[in-house]
């Protein structure tokens, strides 16, 4: 289900604009965003079941990949496509666990911010590793820099996300570092077009992807 090169649209009701997820999140998908992660810290689990029957069901729609942030039963109830965890979520749900709940053939995916973590989460039952923050960004007080990023590249054995402050110019340098997976918020949700920016940005990781690994 996960692709070679793709595009994970983390949503945040707080960064779109006024808008509310479920328009930014039709607007992405329309636009060739390949995965939607619904990760909304304010709201409450009411709040969420509602906003994730409306983002699970546009998604199906869409032939988009579903995700929920941080519970497996959330995940579950809404019949989501997997669950992100963080390094505290997997403390009190480790993968196994979640894949009871969840059942078969579903995504687990964790959060990882060093060369150590993401060293741990390949040997772990993942099906993705999300790697940052790489840049700057709003929803941390820390970014990691890109030095370690070709040696996670070359040693990762699942498809790996970067995350954190990308936007359709620093995309380059991780192109260029053999990066081919790339997570979300701010770039997509800011937008003034939601749907023309994913289209751009979702347009220049296939082109890296066209030109092989030259
Ligand atoms: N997780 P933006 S960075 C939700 O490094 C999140 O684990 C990160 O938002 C991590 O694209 C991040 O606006 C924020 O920087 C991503």
């Amino acid at each position: 289900m996960l692709k070679e090169s793709s595009l994970y649209f983390v949503t945040s009701e707080e960064y779109s604009a006024g808008r509310g997820s479920a328009h930014v999140t039709r607007e992405a998908t329309a636009g060739g965003a390949d995965i939607v992660q619904m990760r909304e810290k304010g709201k409450t689990r009411e709040e969420l079941l509602a906003l994730g029957g409306e983002l699970g069901t546009l998604c199906r729609k869409s032939g988009v990949i579903f995700i929920v942030n941080d519970d497996p039963y959330l995940a579950g109830e809404l019949g989501a496509d997997g669950v992100h965890l963080g390094q505290e979520d997997i403390k009190k749900y480790p993968a196994g666990e979640c894949r009871d709940i969840l059942g078969e053939g579903r995504i687990i995916g964790l959060s990882t911010h060093s060369p150590a973590e993401f060293a741990r989460a390949n040997d772990m039952d993942l099906d993705y590793i999300a790697y940052g923050p790489v840049f700057p960004t709003k929803t941390k007080n820390y970014h990691i820099g890109t030095g370690d990023i070709e040696q996670i590249v070359t040693s990762a054995r699942k498809p790996v996300f970067f995350i954190g402050g990308i936007n359709l110019s620093n995309i380059e340098v991780l192109l260029a570092l053999g990066c081919r997976n790339f997570a979300m918020i701010r770039e997509i949700a800011e937008a003034p077009d939601v749907l023309t920016k994913t289209r751009e940005i979702k347009a220049r990781i296939l082109r890296r992807e066209n030109l092989g690994d030259m």
